[in-house]
């Protein structure tokens, strides 16, 4: 045992609660405080029961008024604002995938965004039967990024992505009638089904609000992880490190947030120039500091080991530091908040994309043509900042943990190839995993995800979930701020290792892994699909049979009800530890944690007792080994 030892809950609470005194002097306002005056929440709301989507209404359904005055009833209500959520999950997620395609036909040899891995983008082209033989790597960029801008608005055909799917689960999507087919075609028909006077059938719209999942996590949200590796570079493990100590005091801080790497990218860059450090110098800083919150921080701490300050409820606490020079934003989960919370304070809040406009802060519009540009305009910015810091009011909490991140497909096929007794497989499969699996030296993995939520206490699912899962030696793979309630507590550092019960230490130690194990950001969970595909193909087992499941404990945007959606259409039950506001329907909530499970083979468990969450999950594991006898 080494001197590892892990950050708590407790001890992350009492250094929000030190940074909230920092700002009652100056009167600012925090989401604990928000919270409490919004709760009680409407119970309508929370069922789901509550129509507004057209102008006879808004009504609401109660044992008196069984029905809307259309005649909708509960099972319909509930079911047109789930498949509504489901679209609102679907377009972001893919409307960012749209950027990073477009990014990539912006991509010169001498330009501000490069093909940083063209074996990739090779892969892929073939994948997808363009020519690649003989031909220049921008020209081949340049037809990927339009062939991928047109798999959103084409006419016919399905997702080329499903392809990667084992043949068994395409047959089942094609079966049930959810193959997507153009990636925005499913969002417009979603919203087109849930128009007043459209779908009410519970099944119909169950069944769309799956198809759309799968037009994000095998359409949109794949682009998005696909081009971004091949512009950026495939993650491979790196050293990091998270939480708010990763600020320093000394330097200009500047803190990316949100979701699009082309934005963050550019913006380490540019940090990263001997001009801009000297500029920095001038103005009385020592250096600058880059850090991240929420996804565009896994983005850059996968590729570049840029560190991680928090995840989404602690973006708050990165202004309360008094130390942040510019919170720079794209796009997505970003706080309202971060306007008048910024104004008590010198930082900067610069927001950068026509999609994310906010009250209070300053709007620097930044795009793929005039990249490098724009980012040098905001990291002089806040340079420029750096002295009108008050001093006084600057704390940085000194907690942060080291973490090994950047497990790519690729990173884990390679990683995990010399980890088993069985000679060494050299193609780069994922044979080893699945003989540590079969063999019990791993019971399973769960895929950890998704976002923190004020109803659950935040972090705390997440980290004590991991705990006990790996202590039971189930591997967890992670992304969006899941993975960064792992780093912050330390469970990414390889140290935590022994955490682990017996068998998954053994693998840790092997392979020199963590035990959970950091796969990116949310539009990342593609990756995880990847990688179950190749599970199952390896091991002739279908996805549904393999020890896995998938969790977001805290979960709270669309995107999250998105993901599940396609996850468990990929065959991978998924637990929940928020309700999807679907309760007020009994048809609905069989549907999904049951009936969908004709379809896919798969379906939703919903348990808000955390301690409860994570028994059902290994539970699921073990009856998913006795199933195959191993
Ligand atoms: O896409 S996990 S709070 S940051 S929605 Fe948002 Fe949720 Fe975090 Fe990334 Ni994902
Ligand atoms: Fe009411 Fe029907 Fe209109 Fe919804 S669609 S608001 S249930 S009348």
């Amino acid at each position: 045992m080494g001197n590892f030892k892990m950050t708590t809950v407790e001890e992350m609470e009492a250094a929000t609660n030190r940074l909230l005194e920092t700002g009652a002097k100056v009167g600012a306002d925090a989401w604990q405080f928000r919270v409490k005056n919004q709760t009680p929440h409407c119970k309508f709301g929370e069922q789901g029961v509550c129509c507004r989507i057209c102008s006879m209404g808004p009504c609401r359904i109660t044992p008196k008024a069984p029905r809307g005055i259309c005649g909708c009833d509960v099972h319909g209500i509930v079911g047109r604002n789930y498949l509504k959520f489901t679209a609102g999950g679907a377009a972001t997620h893919s409307d960012h995938g749209r950027e990073i395609c477009n990014t990539l036909g912006h991509a010169a040899p001498d330009g501000a965004y490069k093909v940083k891995d063209p074996a990739k983008l090779i892969r892929i082209a073939k994948e997808w039967g363009v020519e690649t033989e003989g031909r220049d790597i921008y020209d081949l960029a340049h037809e990927m990024s339009e062939l991928a801008l047109s798999e959103y608005g084409k006419n016919h055909g399905v997702s080329r992505w499903l392809k990667r799917a084992p043949q068994h689960t395409q047959d089942l999507w094609h079966n049930a009638g959810i193959e997507p087919r153009a990636i925005d075609r499913e969002v417009s028909c979603a919203l087109h089904m849930t128009h007043m006077g459209c779908s009410s059938k519970p099944e119909a719209l169950i069944r769309q609000s799956l198809r759309n999942g799968l037009s994000d996590g095998w359409g949109g949200s794949m682009c998005g992880t696909e081009f971004s590796d091949v512009l950026f570079g495939t993650p491979k493990p790196i050293d990091t490190e998270a939480n708010l100590g990763v600020m320093v005091a000394e330097n200009v801080n500047i803190v990316v947030h949100g979701h699009d790497p082309s934005l963050s990218e550019m913006i380490c860059e540019v940090a990263d120039d001997p001009e801009m450090i000297a500029y920095a110098k001038e103005m009385g800083a020592k250096g600058i500091t880059i850090s991240g919150v929420c996804c565009t921080s896994n983005e850059v701490a996968m590729r570049r080991g840029i560190p991680m300050a928090g995840n989404f409820l602690q973006q708050e606490n990165v202004v309360l530091t008094g130390a942040c020079e510019a919170i720079v934003v794209d796009v997505q989960c970003i706080f309202p908040a971060l306007g008048p919370l910024s104004k008590c304070f010198h930082t900067k809040f610069i927001t950068t994309s026509p999609i994310a406009q906010m009250p209070d802060s300053d709007y620097i519009e930044f795009s793929a043509g005039t990249a490098l540009e724009k980012a040098k305009e905001i990291v002089k910015t806040a340079i420029e900042n750096f002295k009108n810091r008050k001093p006084d009011l600057v704390y940085i909490p000194d907690m942060k943990q080291k973490a090994t991140v950047g497990y790519s497909v690729e990173a884990i096929v390679k990683t995990l190839d010399g980890v088993t007794n069985s000679q060494v497989d050299k193609t780069g499969t994922t044979k080893p995993l699945v003989d540590c699996i079969t063999s019990g030296v791993i019971r399973g993995a769960v895929a950890m995800v998704g976002c923190n939520n004020p109803k659950i206490r935040p972090d705390y699912a997440h980290i004590e979930l991991m705990k006990k899962l790996i202590a039971n030696d189930i591997i967890v793979v992670a992304s969006g701020c899941s993975a960064q309630a792992a780093a912050k507590a330390g469970l990414m550092d390889k140290a935590a290792k022994d955490l682990c019960g017996a068998g998954l230490k053994r693998v840790c130690e092997l392979a020199d892994i963590p035990p959970v194990l950091h796969m990116g950001s949310c539009v990342d969970i593609s990756r995880m699909m990847v990688l179950v595909s190749e599970l199952a193909k390896d091991s002739g087992l279908n996805i549904s049979q393999l020890p896995v499941v998938g969790c977001a404990p805290e979960w709270m945007s669309e995107k999250a009800v998105s993901i599940g959606n396609y996850v468990v259409a990929t065959g991978i039950d998924t637990f929940l530890g928020v309700d999807p506001y679907v309760s007020g329907s009994t048809e609905i909530t069989e549907l999904l944690t049951s009936g969908v499970k004709d379809w896919v083979e798969a379906s939703y468990t919903v348990e808000k007792d955390i301690d409860k969450l994570v028994d059902k999950m290994i539970e699921r594991i073990e009856e998913k080994r006795t199933a195959l006898g191993i």
